[in-house]
């Protein structure tokens, strides 16, 4: 039988080899099971700290990358994730964030008003709804109806910010100091199964209705428990482009190391748009414990973990 538009149909794809990926590293080497982490910037730390603490109780990557990520999105202080986060240009705030598990299975929310924590949102909308993204008041809603904490995400500090910004009301993306610190956190647990999220407030007094690349599944996020995960920081819109977390995993599914498929990345966003003023960060996992890194600029820096053991790592950039 012919194929339509490319569809296979049912009796070919019946044929197909449908045997599940042997549990073995992209490279063949074993999966690592001491328990891996790495999550960005500074705030990484917090993350990775709770993140350890949960897997050794049992806890799984999942569990470590939501409650791990949700501590940074409860500090007033941050201002790039959660409460106190830096509003949009109409002086509110509105947050993005998505979650994949080892399944391939995948939740996110995105323009979201009011509730404390989107990560767990998030989460929630990947286990208790058939949809992987909502965005805006319904994802609002849906969020005051499964009993999500509500607050004014707006603090004085961020009010202060945007009221001084609107002196001038000019966007220009500073490289690293304009608030680009969004948390993404990827994980491997101690069943060495992978996991990832991503959160933030977005670009400091953005467009009202701009959403970044952090709650897109493929953009700031992607995993597969098969091969490895990647999240990515930095100038959403250029992460969004070259749809980039995805590429790096497909490259480590191709053979690459992370380390190799972070760069091809950063290489990409760099063939195609001027980078002087636009910065993005890479990080990326395999199954065997292998971790990778790259930025377009200097400045960008995550918290790795491994077994326990933490240090805070300067990401290798291009420019
Ligand atoms: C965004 N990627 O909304 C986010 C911002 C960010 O570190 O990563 N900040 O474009």
């Amino acid at each position: 039988m012919a194929t339509l538009l490319g569809v296979a149909p049912r009796r070919m794809l019946e044929a197909m080899d449908t045997t599940p990926t042997p549990l073995t590293g992209p490279s063949g080497g074993a999966r690592f099971t001491g328990g891996h982490m790495l999550s960005t910037w500074n705030h990484g730390l917090v993350s990775n700290a709770e993140g350890w603490r949960i897997m050794k109780q049992g806890g799984t990557a999942l569990d470590a990358v939501v409650d791990g990520t949700a501590l940074v999105e409860s500090d007033p202080t941050g201002t790039s994730v959660g409460i106190g986060g830096r509003p949009d240009h109409t002086g509110k705030v509105t947050l993005d964030a998505c979650v994949m598990g080892p399944d391939g299975q995948a939740g996110g929310v995105c323009f979201l008003e009011d509730i404390a924590h989107p990560v767990k949102v998030a989460r929630s909308v990947m286990e208790d709804t058939p949809h992987v993204l909502l965005a805006g008041d319904g994802a609002r809603d849906y969020a005051i109806a499964k009993g999500f904490e509500q607050v004014n995400l707006l603090t004085p500090d961020s009010e202060k910010a945007w009221q001084n910004w609107r002196k001038s009301a000019e966007y220009k993306p500073i490289i690293n100091v304009e608030n680009h610190d969004t948390i993404g956190m990827i994980a491997q647990d101690l069943n060495g199964n992978l996991a990832g999220a991503c959160t933030t407030s977005g670009l400091g007094f953005k467009l009202r209705g701009r959403v970044g690349d952090s709650p897109i599944i493929g953009a700031g996020l992607f995993v597969d428990n098969d091969f490895g995960a990647c999240t990515a920081t930095g100038l959403g819109e250029a992460v969004m482009r070259t749809v980039g977390s995805f590429l790096v995993v497909e490259l480590i599914r191709q053979g690459r190391a992370p380390q190799a498929a972070c760069e091809e990345a950063v290489d990409r966003i760099m063939a195609k748009m001027p980078v002087s003023d636009l910065q993005v960060g890479y990080l990326a996992m395999d199954t065997t414990g292998q971790a990778g890194s790259c930025a377009i600029h200097g400045g960008f820096n995550y918290a790795r973990t491994v077994a326990g053991e933490t240090g805070m790592v300067d990401a290798p950039f291009r420019s």
